[in-house]
Protein backbone atom coordinates (compact mmCIF):
# COMPACT_ATOMS: atom_id res chain seq x y z
CA UNK A 1 0.00 0.00 0.00
CA UNK A 2 1.20 3.30 -1.26
CA UNK A 3 1.09 6.15 1.35
CA UNK A 4 0.44 9.77 0.48
CA UNK A 5 1.56 12.66 3.00
CA UNK A 6 -0.19 15.76 2.61
CA UNK A 7 0.21 19.36 4.58
CA UNK A 8 -3.09 21.78 4.41
CA UNK A 9 -5.32 18.59 5.16
CA UNK A 10 -7.39 20.69 6.98
CA UNK A 11 -8.04 23.18 3.90
CA UNK A 12 -10.33 22.97 0.83
CA UNK A 13 -8.01 21.00 -1.41
CA UNK A 14 -6.64 18.99 1.50
CA UNK A 15 -9.83 17.19 2.55
CA UNK A 16 -10.88 16.25 -1.28
CA UNK A 17 -7.31 15.12 -2.35
CA UNK A 18 -7.49 12.63 0.97
CA UNK A 19 -10.84 11.41 -0.38
CA UNK A 20 -9.81 10.80 -3.54
CA UNK A 21 -6.48 8.62 -2.43
CA UNK A 22 -7.88 6.31 0.19
CA UNK A 23 -10.80 5.66 -3.03
CA UNK A 24 -7.42 4.76 -4.72
CA UNK A 25 -6.21 2.54 -1.58
CA UNK A 26 -3.42 4.88 0.03
CA UNK A 27 -2.70 5.14 3.12
CA UNK A 28 -3.27 8.50 4.13
CA UNK A 29 -1.12 10.93 6.33
CA UNK A 30 -2.18 14.26 7.23
CA UNK A 31 -0.07 17.55 8.72
CA UNK A 32 -1.86 19.36 10.89
CA UNK A 33 -0.24 22.63 12.90
CA UNK A 34 -1.39 22.87 16.48
CA UNK A 35 -4.83 25.77 17.09
CA UNK A 36 -6.59 26.46 19.89
CA UNK A 37 -9.29 25.45 18.03
CA UNK A 38 -8.80 22.53 15.86
CA UNK A 39 -10.50 22.09 12.91
CA UNK A 40 -11.19 18.95 11.09
CA UNK A 41 -14.71 19.51 9.69
CA UNK A 42 -13.87 19.35 5.75
CA UNK A 43 -12.38 15.82 6.00
CA UNK A 44 -15.07 14.70 8.54
CA UNK A 45 -16.25 12.16 6.16
CA UNK A 46 -13.10 10.33 6.45
CA UNK A 47 -11.06 11.39 9.52
CA UNK A 48 -11.20 7.92 10.95
CA UNK A 49 -9.21 6.80 7.94
CA UNK A 50 -6.44 9.45 7.88
CA UNK A 51 -3.49 9.48 9.99
CA UNK A 52 -2.80 12.98 11.64
CA UNK A 53 1.14 14.05 12.16
CA UNK A 54 1.80 17.29 14.18
CA UNK A 55 4.14 19.70 12.36
CA UNK A 56 4.00 23.40 10.98
CA UNK A 57 5.60 24.49 7.97
CA UNK A 58 7.17 26.54 9.68
CA UNK A 59 9.28 24.40 11.61
CA UNK A 60 11.89 22.65 10.10
CA UNK A 61 12.72 19.81 12.86
CA UNK A 62 8.93 18.72 12.36
CA UNK A 63 8.57 18.41 9.01
CA UNK A 64 11.77 16.05 9.15
CA UNK A 65 10.80 14.12 12.18
CA UNK A 66 7.05 13.05 10.15
CA UNK A 67 8.76 12.57 6.81
CA UNK A 68 11.04 10.19 8.99
CA UNK A 69 7.94 8.67 10.96
CA UNK A 70 5.55 8.31 7.91
CA UNK A 71 8.46 7.07 5.06
CA UNK A 72 5.60 8.72 2.34
CA UNK A 73 6.26 7.55 -1.16
CA UNK A 74 4.47 10.51 -2.29
CA UNK A 75 3.59 14.14 -0.66
CA UNK A 76 1.47 17.05 -1.55
CA UNK A 77 2.38 20.22 -0.34
CA UNK A 78 -0.74 22.28 0.04
CA UNK A 79 -0.35 24.16 3.34
CA UNK A 80 -0.36 27.75 2.88
CA UNK A 81 -1.40 31.09 4.28
CA UNK A 82 -3.47 31.48 0.72
CA UNK A 83 -5.48 34.09 1.29
CA UNK A 84 -4.41 37.06 -1.29
CA UNK A 85 -6.03 39.80 0.87
CA UNK A 86 -4.59 38.55 3.90
CA UNK A 87 -0.87 38.47 2.53
CA UNK A 88 -1.32 42.33 2.21
CA UNK A 89 -1.83 42.60 5.50
CA UNK A 90 0.54 40.03 6.80
CA UNK A 91 3.17 39.95 4.11
CA UNK A 92 5.81 38.88 6.40
CA UNK A 93 4.06 36.07 7.78
CA UNK A 94 2.76 34.59 3.70
CA UNK A 95 6.69 34.71 2.87
CA UNK A 96 7.35 32.47 5.64
CA UNK A 97 4.92 30.30 5.32
CA UNK A 98 3.86 30.04 1.37
CA UNK A 99 7.57 30.82 0.59
CA UNK A 100 9.64 29.50 2.57
CA UNK A 101 7.63 26.64 3.80
CA UNK A 102 8.32 24.89 0.48
CA UNK A 103 12.05 25.23 0.85
CA UNK A 104 11.66 23.84 4.20
CA UNK A 105 9.78 20.91 2.47
CA UNK A 106 12.15 20.29 0.02
CA UNK A 107 15.11 20.15 2.39
CA UNK A 108 12.82 17.78 4.35
CA UNK A 109 12.52 15.58 1.65
CA UNK A 110 16.60 15.89 0.22
CA UNK A 111 17.92 15.15 3.89
CA UNK A 112 15.39 12.34 4.76
CA UNK A 113 13.58 10.55 1.42
CA UNK A 114 14.95 11.83 -1.98
CA UNK A 115 13.21 9.38 -3.86
CA UNK A 116 10.07 10.60 -2.46
CA UNK A 117 7.70 11.66 -5.29
CA UNK A 118 7.05 15.42 -4.62
CA UNK A 119 3.57 17.95 -5.42
CA UNK A 120 3.81 21.44 -5.11
CA UNK A 121 0.93 24.02 -5.06
CA UNK A 122 1.82 26.82 -7.01
CA UNK A 123 -0.47 29.24 -8.67
CA UNK A 124 -2.12 31.21 -11.63
CA UNK A 125 -1.43 34.49 -9.08
CA UNK A 126 2.19 34.16 -10.24
CA UNK A 127 1.19 35.28 -13.33
CA UNK A 128 -0.65 38.62 -11.78
CA UNK A 129 -0.66 41.06 -14.43
CA UNK A 130 -0.72 38.63 -17.66
CA UNK A 131 1.91 39.05 -20.08
CA UNK A 132 0.05 36.78 -22.39
CA UNK A 133 -3.73 35.41 -22.77
CA UNK A 134 -4.67 32.47 -22.07
CA UNK A 135 -1.60 31.87 -19.60
CA UNK A 136 0.45 28.36 -20.38
CA UNK A 137 3.32 26.70 -18.75
CA UNK A 138 6.17 29.06 -20.27
CA UNK A 139 4.22 32.36 -20.15
CA UNK A 140 6.35 35.16 -17.49
CA UNK A 141 5.49 35.30 -14.20
CA UNK A 142 4.71 38.59 -12.83
CA UNK A 143 2.64 38.57 -9.24
CA UNK A 144 0.73 41.44 -7.80
CA UNK A 145 0.49 40.15 -3.91
CA UNK A 146 3.19 39.31 -1.62
CA UNK A 147 1.57 35.82 -1.96
CA UNK A 148 2.48 36.06 -5.27
CA UNK A 149 5.63 36.92 -4.96
CA UNK A 150 5.85 34.24 -2.27
CA UNK A 151 4.39 31.11 -4.65
CA UNK A 152 6.98 32.29 -7.28
CA UNK A 153 9.25 31.58 -4.39
CA UNK A 154 8.11 28.29 -4.27
CA UNK A 155 7.53 27.76 -7.73
CA UNK A 156 11.14 28.35 -8.27
CA UNK A 157 12.79 26.07 -5.05
CA UNK A 158 11.01 22.83 -6.36
CA UNK A 159 12.53 23.50 -10.25
CA UNK A 160 15.62 23.94 -8.50
CA UNK A 161 15.18 21.26 -6.36
CA UNK A 162 14.45 18.94 -10.10
CA UNK A 163 17.35 20.09 -11.25
CA UNK A 164 19.97 20.26 -8.90
CA UNK A 165 19.18 16.92 -6.97
CA UNK A 166 17.34 15.06 -9.31
CA UNK A 167 13.94 14.80 -7.46
CA UNK A 168 10.52 13.65 -8.80
CA UNK A 169 9.22 16.97 -7.99
CA UNK A 170 6.36 18.58 -9.93
CA UNK A 171 4.83 21.80 -9.61
CA UNK A 172 0.54 22.27 -10.86
CA UNK A 173 0.25 25.96 -11.34
CA UNK A 174 -3.53 25.28 -10.46
CA UNK A 175 -6.11 28.79 -11.32
CA UNK A 176 -8.64 29.29 -8.77
CA UNK A 177 -10.62 26.25 -8.00
CA UNK A 178 -13.93 26.41 -5.57
CA UNK A 179 -16.22 24.23 -3.68
CA UNK A 180 -18.89 24.09 -1.34
CA UNK A 181 -15.83 23.48 1.42
CA UNK A 182 -13.90 27.04 0.03
CA UNK A 183 -12.99 29.32 2.60
CA UNK A 184 -15.91 32.21 3.04
CA UNK A 185 -13.82 34.86 2.92
CA UNK A 186 -12.98 33.72 -1.27
CA UNK A 187 -15.28 35.46 -3.53
CA UNK A 188 -17.42 32.66 -4.64
CA UNK A 189 -18.35 31.42 -1.10
CA UNK A 190 -18.63 34.72 -0.14
CA UNK A 191 -21.51 35.17 -2.81
CA UNK A 192 -23.04 31.54 -2.39
CA UNK A 193 -23.02 31.87 1.28
CA UNK A 194 -24.80 35.27 1.03
CA UNK A 195 -27.60 34.69 -1.35
CA UNK A 196 -28.51 31.80 1.41
CA UNK A 197 -28.77 34.47 3.99
CA UNK A 198 -30.31 36.48 2.21
CA UNK A 199 -33.00 33.94 0.66
CA UNK A 200 -33.51 32.50 4.48
CA UNK A 201 -33.52 36.44 5.85
CA UNK A 202 -30.04 36.46 7.70
CA UNK A 203 -29.12 39.38 5.88
CA UNK A 204 -29.70 41.73 3.36
CA UNK A 205 -27.12 42.69 1.54
CA UNK A 206 -23.92 41.71 -0.15
CA UNK A 207 -20.84 43.96 0.11
CA UNK A 208 -18.01 43.21 -2.97
CA UNK A 209 -15.15 44.70 -3.78
CA UNK A 210 -13.52 44.58 -7.87
CA UNK A 211 -16.82 43.02 -9.61
CA UNK A 212 -14.94 43.03 -12.85
CA UNK A 213 -12.17 40.73 -11.99
CA UNK A 214 -12.41 37.86 -14.07
CA UNK A 215 -11.02 34.37 -12.96
CA UNK A 216 -10.53 31.01 -14.86
CA UNK A 217 -13.12 29.37 -11.76
CA UNK A 218 -13.36 25.60 -11.87
CA UNK A 219 -14.07 22.81 -9.77
CA UNK A 220 -11.64 21.63 -6.80
CA UNK A 221 -13.04 18.00 -6.76
CA UNK A 222 -11.85 17.63 -10.93
CA UNK A 223 -8.13 19.95 -10.01
CA UNK A 224 -6.60 17.20 -6.95
CA UNK A 225 -7.45 14.70 -9.64
CA UNK A 226 -4.62 16.77 -11.69
CA UNK A 227 -2.49 16.89 -8.44
CA UNK A 228 -2.34 13.18 -8.34
CA UNK A 229 -2.01 12.03 -12.01
CA UNK A 230 1.16 14.60 -11.40
CA UNK A 231 3.11 12.23 -9.14
CA UNK A 232 1.69 9.17 -10.99
CA UNK A 233 3.49 10.20 -14.13
CA UNK A 234 6.70 8.92 -15.68
CA UNK A 235 8.98 12.07 -15.38
CA UNK A 236 8.40 14.93 -13.07
CA UNK A 237 7.22 18.06 -14.64
CA UNK A 238 4.93 21.39 -14.54
CA UNK A 239 1.37 21.73 -15.95
CA UNK A 240 -1.01 24.35 -15.86
CA UNK A 241 -4.29 23.02 -14.24
CA UNK A 242 -7.32 25.48 -15.83
CA UNK A 243 -10.93 25.17 -17.51
CA UNK A 244 -10.33 27.51 -20.19
CA UNK A 245 -13.29 30.13 -19.72
CA UNK A 246 -12.97 33.28 -17.45
CA UNK A 247 -15.78 35.12 -16.16
CA UNK A 248 -16.14 38.14 -13.52
CA UNK A 249 -17.08 38.05 -10.41
CA UNK A 250 -19.98 40.20 -11.91
CA UNK A 251 -21.35 37.02 -13.80
CA UNK A 252 -21.11 34.81 -11.18
CA UNK A 253 -22.90 37.10 -8.68
CA UNK A 254 -26.15 36.98 -11.44
CA UNK A 255 -26.20 33.38 -11.81
CA UNK A 256 -25.64 32.38 -7.97
CA UNK A 257 -28.90 35.18 -7.02
CA UNK A 258 -30.50 34.16 -10.76
CA UNK A 259 -30.76 30.28 -8.85
CA UNK A 260 -32.99 31.62 -6.18
CA UNK A 261 -35.23 33.46 -8.54
CA UNK A 262 -33.61 36.77 -7.30
CA UNK A 263 -31.63 40.15 -9.32
CA UNK A 264 -27.74 40.54 -7.92
CA UNK A 265 -28.56 44.15 -8.59
CA UNK A 266 -31.02 44.57 -5.81
CA UNK A 267 -28.18 43.14 -2.72
CA UNK A 268 -24.90 43.84 -4.14
CA UNK A 269 -22.94 46.89 -3.13
CA UNK A 270 -19.75 47.75 -3.78
CA UNK A 271 -17.72 48.56 -0.30
CA UNK A 272 -14.08 49.88 -1.07
CA UNK A 273 -12.62 47.73 1.83
CA UNK A 274 -12.43 44.56 -0.77
CA UNK A 275 -10.25 46.25 -2.83
CA UNK A 276 -6.30 45.13 -2.93
CA UNK A 277 -3.70 47.33 -3.56
CA UNK A 278 -2.97 45.78 -6.94
CA UNK A 279 -5.45 43.82 -8.55
CA UNK A 280 -5.19 40.52 -10.99
CA UNK A 281 -7.66 41.93 -13.51
CA UNK A 282 -7.84 38.85 -15.93
CA UNK A 283 -6.84 34.94 -15.82
CA UNK A 284 -7.63 32.51 -18.05
CA UNK A 285 -5.63 29.52 -18.38
CA UNK A 286 -4.22 26.59 -21.12
CA UNK A 287 -4.12 23.37 -20.14
CA UNK A 288 -3.26 21.33 -23.08
CA UNK A 289 -0.44 20.09 -22.17
CA UNK A 290 -2.03 18.40 -19.13
CA UNK A 291 -5.11 16.88 -20.81
CA UNK A 292 -2.05 15.56 -23.58
CA UNK A 293 0.25 14.18 -21.05
CA UNK A 294 -2.15 13.37 -18.43
CA UNK A 295 -5.18 13.22 -19.80
CA UNK A 296 -6.98 15.57 -17.30
CA UNK A 297 -10.00 17.35 -18.04
CA UNK A 298 -12.55 19.05 -15.74
CA UNK A 299 -15.97 17.66 -15.65
CA UNK A 300 -17.96 20.76 -14.32
CA UNK A 301 -18.44 23.86 -15.78
CA UNK A 302 -18.75 27.02 -14.43
CA UNK A 303 -22.83 27.43 -14.37
CA UNK A 304 -22.47 24.19 -12.30
CA UNK A 305 -19.92 25.00 -10.08
CA UNK A 306 -22.01 28.17 -8.89
CA UNK A 307 -25.33 26.22 -8.67
CA UNK A 308 -23.29 23.55 -6.43
CA UNK A 309 -21.52 25.95 -4.40
CA UNK A 310 -25.63 27.79 -3.83
CA UNK A 311 -27.28 24.25 -3.48
CA UNK A 312 -24.77 23.48 -1.03
CA UNK A 313 -25.52 26.49 1.30
CA UNK A 314 -29.11 26.57 0.68
CA UNK A 315 -29.09 23.00 1.79
CA UNK A 316 -27.62 24.01 5.10
CA UNK A 317 -30.06 26.93 5.27
CA UNK A 318 -33.11 24.68 4.95
CA UNK A 319 -32.36 22.14 7.78
CA UNK A 320 -32.29 25.11 9.81
CA UNK A 321 -35.30 27.38 9.06
CA UNK A 322 -37.27 24.99 6.65
CA UNK A 323 -38.57 27.92 4.53
CA UNK A 324 -37.41 30.75 2.48
CA UNK A 325 -38.22 33.88 3.08
CA UNK A 326 -36.64 35.42 -0.38
CA UNK A 327 -37.34 33.76 -3.79
CA UNK A 328 -37.16 30.55 -4.30
CA UNK A 329 -35.51 27.38 -4.02
CA UNK A 330 -34.32 25.13 -6.48
CA UNK A 331 -36.16 21.58 -6.71
CA UNK A 332 -33.30 19.43 -5.86
CA UNK A 333 -33.18 20.29 -2.27
CA UNK A 334 -34.34 18.01 0.41
CA UNK A 335 -36.42 19.34 3.59
CA UNK A 336 -35.21 16.76 5.93
P1 LIG B 1 -6.83 26.56 2.22
O1 LIG B 1 -8.22 26.01 2.24
O2 LIG B 1 -6.59 27.96 2.62
O3 LIG B 1 -5.93 25.59 3.13
C1 LIG B 1 -4.64 25.95 3.53
C2 LIG B 1 -4.09 24.89 4.47
O4 LIG B 1 -2.76 25.27 4.87
C3 LIG B 1 -4.89 24.68 5.75
O5 LIG B 1 -4.95 23.30 6.03
C4 LIG B 1 -4.05 25.40 6.79
O6 LIG B 1 -4.21 24.90 8.10
C5 LIG B 1 -2.66 25.07 6.28
N1 LIG B 1 -1.61 25.91 6.85
C6 LIG B 1 -1.54 27.26 6.86
N2 LIG B 1 -0.43 27.66 7.47
C7 LIG B 1 0.25 26.55 7.85
C8 LIG B 1 1.47 26.31 8.52
N3 LIG B 1 2.25 27.30 8.97
N4 LIG B 1 1.86 25.02 8.74
C9 LIG B 1 1.08 24.00 8.33
N5 LIG B 1 -0.11 24.16 7.71
C10 LIG B 1 -0.51 25.43 7.47
O7 LIG B 1 -6.19 26.38 0.76
P2 LIG B 1 -6.70 25.50 -0.51
O8 LIG B 1 -7.70 26.30 -1.28
O9 LIG B 1 -7.03 24.14 -0.05
O10 LIG B 1 -5.38 25.49 -1.39
C11 LIG B 1 -4.39 24.48 -1.21
C12 LIG B 1 -3.06 24.99 -1.74
O11 LIG B 1 -3.20 25.31 -3.13
C13 LIG B 1 -2.54 26.26 -1.08
O12 LIG B 1 -1.13 26.18 -1.08
C14 LIG B 1 -2.98 27.37 -2.03
O13 LIG B 1 -2.13 28.48 -1.89
C15 LIG B 1 -2.82 26.67 -3.35
N6 LIG B 1 -3.69 27.12 -4.44
C16 LIG B 1 -5.03 27.21 -4.24
C17 LIG B 1 -5.84 27.58 -5.30
C18 LIG B 1 -7.34 27.66 -5.14
O14 LIG B 1 -7.99 28.25 -6.00
N7 LIG B 1 -7.91 27.05 -4.13
C19 LIG B 1 -5.29 27.85 -6.57
C20 LIG B 1 -3.90 27.73 -6.72
C21 LIG B 1 -3.11 27.34 -5.65
P3 LIG B 1 -5.23 25.58 9.19
O15 LIG B 1 -6.56 24.88 8.97
O16 LIG B 1 -4.58 25.24 10.48
O17 LIG B 1 -5.30 27.05 8.89
O1 LIG C 1 -10.66 36.77 -5.23
C1 LIG C 1 -12.32 39.86 -6.31
C2 LIG C 1 -10.87 39.93 -5.87
O2 LIG C 1 -10.11 36.06 -2.90
C3 LIG C 1 -11.05 36.61 -6.57
C4 LIG C 1 -6.77 31.83 -3.81
O3 LIG C 1 -7.23 30.49 -3.72
O4 LIG C 1 -7.08 31.84 -6.19
C5 LIG C 1 -7.45 32.51 -4.99
O5 LIG C 1 -7.03 33.87 -5.02
C6 LIG C 1 -11.32 37.97 -7.20
C7 LIG C 1 -10.24 39.01 -6.92
O6 LIG C 1 -9.37 34.65 -4.88
C8 LIG C 1 -14.31 40.49 -3.35
O7 LIG C 1 -10.39 41.28 -5.90
C9 LIG C 1 -14.24 41.20 -5.39
O8 LIG C 1 -9.98 39.73 -8.10
O9 LIG C 1 -11.72 34.67 -4.27
P1 LIG C 1 -10.52 35.52 -4.22
P2 LIG C 1 -7.97 35.05 -5.55
O10 LIG C 1 -7.43 36.30 -5.01
O11 LIG C 1 -8.13 34.92 -7.03
C10 LIG C 1 -5.68 31.82 -6.47
C11 LIG C 1 -5.47 31.04 -7.75
C12 LIG C 1 -4.87 31.33 -5.33
O12 LIG C 1 -3.82 30.73 -5.51
C13 LIG C 1 -5.26 31.83 -3.98
O13 LIG C 1 -4.72 30.98 -2.96
O14 LIG C 1 -12.53 38.50 -6.61
N1 LIG C 1 -13.26 40.27 -5.25
N2 LIG C 1 -14.89 41.37 -4.23
C14 LIG C 1 -13.28 39.81 -4.01
N3 LIG C 1 -12.53 38.87 -3.38
C15 LIG C 1 -12.81 38.59 -2.10
N4 LIG C 1 -12.11 37.63 -1.47
N5 LIG C 1 -13.80 39.25 -1.41
C16 LIG C 1 -14.58 40.22 -1.98
O15 LIG C 1 -15.45 40.79 -1.35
Amino acid sequence: MKTAFITGITGQDGSYLAEHLLEQGYKVVGMMRRSATPSTARFAAVEDRVEIGHGDLLDQSSLMRLLDEHKPDEIYNLAAQSFVHSSFHEPIHTSDVTGLGVMRMLEAVRLVCPKVRFYQASSSEMFGEVHETPQRETTPFHPRSPYGVAKVYGHWATVNYRESYDMFACSGILFNHESPRRGKEFVTRKISDHVASIVFGEKDQLALGNLDARRDWGFAGDYIRAMHLMLLADTPEDYVISTGTTESVREFCRIAFERVGLNYEDYVVVDPRFFRPAEVELLLGDAAKAKEKLGWEPEVDFRGLVEMMVDADLQTRLDMYKEPTRGFLPDTLKVS
